[in-house]
């Protein structure tokens, strides 16, 4: 690595949830440990950080955790004991500090803005262009995540494929991880892309991460009245909305932490860490998932997944969300396009209430998960948004130079 690339700060602006932080601190640590680059992270709200990074010491302004110092933004950064890195990574247009904006050379420092993922047409037209600032000879670029090969690619970790596969095909792993969640009721099994979990009569494993605007009261009326059992799992924490209203009528045990009604039982479980996230949605047959983070994860899990988008003003969400199932369900057969769109419509848009679509989809899951499957391995195959980062900064320095 070209010493004039190595270091990198990247800035973490917590606006609400867990997707801003929960995309730096991945990133971060992927950059510090695969591309050997020496990072530094400031977050503005440590004690939402902490949720995602667990081993985060509220008390120290500045720690290294993973190969990654992270920095407590801005308290300790009035001096001007900072200098401005090689490579400055503003994420989702957090805004720089003005006296970090101040140092920054334009011989110096590369200026990228990591912007927020979307499959829309337009992402590929807008990466990678730049913007001058208004009054300092500074320069900014233009980072867009997303998922054709004209833009910055999606987050994954170099091993995470072959990481997911050993625990596919580990009955060990699979019995250790369920154990330390303490769900040992059921012998739970053997999880596989091959679908020999689907046909069992073992439950439909289901996780379940959404906002309280989600249509919940009808999926789980679909699934009580399944012709399988359905075990679904819950991870919740004191940030997270309150869902509860959607129980009455379900009868609980330990505590509030099972739901039990017809055919569905609802486990509430503790929010997990990012590596417990993923092997949970390994586990699983199908994973409701939100935002922009768990949404790519579940895409790397290769199981079925219903994508609940951040709700934004002017139903931009739900351009989003039909903008990400054109691309995605392009090679779907008709049938398969048609119940993978309703059951994302319906999920997510108050006006679009198709209920049955909840049983249609636990009755077609091994072809989605064919699908599923499919796609993810042809994502796979792209370079990843870090390897592009890096690619691309070094580019910009070379035409620079
Ligand atoms: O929390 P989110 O709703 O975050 C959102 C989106 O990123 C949205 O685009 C953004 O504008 C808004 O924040 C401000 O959903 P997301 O993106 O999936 O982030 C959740 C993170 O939490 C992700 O890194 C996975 C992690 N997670 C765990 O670590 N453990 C858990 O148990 C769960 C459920 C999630």
């Amino acid at each position: 690595m070209n010493n004039t690339n190595k270091h990198w700060d990247i800035f973490c602006k917590i606006v609400d949830n867990f997707g801003d932080i929960g995309v730096c601190w991945r990133l971060s640590q992927q950059l510090a440990r695969e591309h050997l680059l020496q990072v530094r992270l400031f977050i503005d709200d440590f004690n939402v950080a902490r949720k995602i990074i667990i081993d985060l010491d509220l008390t120290q302004i500045s720690q290294v955790i993973n190969n990654v110092e992270i920095c407590a933004w801005p308290a300790p950064m009035s001096t001007s004991d900072i200098k401005p890195a090689h490579v400055v990574i503003e994420t989702f247009a957090c805004g720089l500090p003005d006296f970090y904006l101040q140092q920054m050379q334009p011989s110096k420092t590369i200026w990228i803005n990591l912007e927020y993922l979307s499959a829309e047409a337009w992402v590929s037209d807008f990466h990678a262009k730049s913007s001058p600032h208004p009054t300092l000879p500074v320069t900014k670029y233009y980072f867009f995540p997303g998922f054709f090969d004209a833009t910055g690619g999606l987050i994954r970790e170099k091993n995470l494929m072959t990481t997911r596969n050993e625990f596919l095909n580990s009955k060990v792993l699979q019995k250790e991880f369920w154990r330390n969640l303490s769900i040992e009721k059921k012998e739970h099994p053997q999880t596989s892309l091959n679908n020999t979990a689907l046909t069992t009569e073992e439950p439909i494993k289901i996780s379940l991460f959404c906002y309280p605007q989600a249509n919940i009261k009808n999926l789980f009326l679909a699934l009580e009245n399944a012709e399988k059992t359905i075990d679904i799992f819950m991870p919740v924490n004191e940030s997270s909305p309150r869902l509860y209203d959607v129980f009455t009528h379900f009868k609980s045990s330990e505590n509030g932490k099972i739901w039990h009604k017809g055919n569905l039982t609802v486990y509430v479980i503790p929010f997990l860490s990012q590596t417990d996230y993923d092997r949970l949605l390994w586990a699983c047959d199908l994973n409701f998932v939100r935002g922009e983070d768990s949404w790519i994860r579940a895409i790397w899990a290769g199981k079925p997944f219903i994508w609940q988008p951040y709700i934004q003003e002017d139903d931009a969400h739900i351009h989003k969300l039909k903008a990400f199932l054109e691309a995605y369900l392009h090679d779907a057969t008709q049938e398969m396009e048609s119940t993978l769109h309703d059951a994302h419509l319906t999920w997510s848009q108050s006006e679009y209430k198709l209920p049955q679509i909840w049983s249609h989809i636990i009755n077609h899951l091994p072809s989605i998960q064919v699908y599923t499957s499919q796609q993810t391995v042809a994502l796979a195959n792209q370079a990843d948004l870090a390897t592009k980062l890096v690619i691309f900064s070094k580019n910009l320095r070379k035409n620079r130079v």
